[in-house]
């Protein structure tokens, strides 16, 4: 029977939102401590742990079809992958810092300057497009510290939070790309496999929307409903259901997370009572 590989890292900042995924794409699997490999018990899929570095050249390769990567990873190795979704963890940007006491005006700081990276592709192209010539000095970690021990004048890191430059004396002057993690296969997949696929990000995207949408329930005076359903777009359009108490209305929706607090203003203004919201599962579409 055919299987997917799906490549995901073994152990840092990707792996638990990785298997959190997939399990909530209702695939069930082993995988003790120090595994290299575990197999789903009812999907057909196997699961390769790996250093996430390795994720983009073993999907190319072939040992793997699919992977879990960050954007950063994925686009400094540039493989010719396919970005198949989007997963929305692991959000980070990669950024250029200087330390704190330098007079940073725009890019044009950086001419002729040495910058530390672990990312020097991504760094180059950024360069390059604003026609900056730095000297670019790749190492592997602990880029934060390069300017304090004089190895360079500035560094070009993954920031989360900002906290890690911040304890180094560093401030964040330019964006030069943002990341999350995503779901990435080889362009030339074959059919059977494809089909295997195409399973999976339903499942995922079902999982997904339910994230970014809540169930709404609430009550109105029947004179109000219809303006209340302005307010409140659904899939379709609003359960409606009268309530025992004469003149109301009980109105079931989906709503989007982005648009919620807004929504539930303009709900309350309108005559809304009694306002549930409640998470959503799964959601089909
Ligand atoms: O061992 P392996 O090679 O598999 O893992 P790794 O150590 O290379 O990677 P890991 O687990 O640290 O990160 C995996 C992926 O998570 C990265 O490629 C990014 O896509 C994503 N990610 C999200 C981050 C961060 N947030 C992050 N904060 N990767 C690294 N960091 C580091 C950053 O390098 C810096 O040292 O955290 C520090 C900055 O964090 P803040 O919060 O202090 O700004
Ligand atoms: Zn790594």
């Amino acid at each position: 029977m055919t299987k997917l590989k799906i490549a995901v890292q073994k152990s840092g900042r990707l792996s638990e939102d990785s298997l959190k995924l997939i399990k909530e794409c209702g695939i069930k699997f082993n995988n003790g401590r120090g595994t290299l490999k575990a197999e789903a018990s009812n999907f057909p899929i196997e699961f390769l742990f790996l250093r996430d570095d390795d994720i983009p050249g073993y999907v190319e390769d072939g040992i793997a079809d699919l992977g879990i990567v960050g954007e950063n990873v994925l686009v400094e190795k540039s493989k010719g992958l396919d970005i198949n979704k989007r997963l929305g963890f692991s959000k980070c940007r990669l950024s250029l810092a200087v330390p704190k006491s330098e007079n940073y005006t725009d890019i044009n700081y950086f001419e002729g300057k040495n910058i530390a990276t672990s990312y020097p592709n991504l760094l180059q192209k950024y360069l390059d497009e604003k026609g900056i010539n730095a000297d670019i000095h790749e190492i592997s970690g602990s880029v934060e510290i390069a300017p304090g021990i004089g190895l360079a004048e500035g560094v070009c890191d993954i920031v989360s939070s900002g906290s890690t430059l911040f304890m180094n004396g560093l401030k964040e002057v330019e964006v030069i790309f943002k990341s999350e993690a995503v779901l990435i296969s080889s362009p030339d997949m074959p059919a059977d496999k494809k089909e295997i696929l195409n399973k999976l990000i339903f499942r995922i995207d079902s999982v997904l929307n339910s994230k970014n949408n809540k169930y709404i329930l609430l009550n109105a005076p029947n004179d109000k409903v219809e303006e209340i359903i302005e307010i409140l777009p659904g899939m379709r359009s609003p359960t409606v259901l009268p309530l025992a108490q004469e003149g109301w209305s009980s109105l079931h929706s989906v709503i989007n997370e982005d648009e919620f607090w807004d929504r539930i203003e303009k709900l309350k203004d309108a005559g809304a009572e009694g306002i549930l919201v409640v998470p959503i599962e799964k959601m089909i579409q």
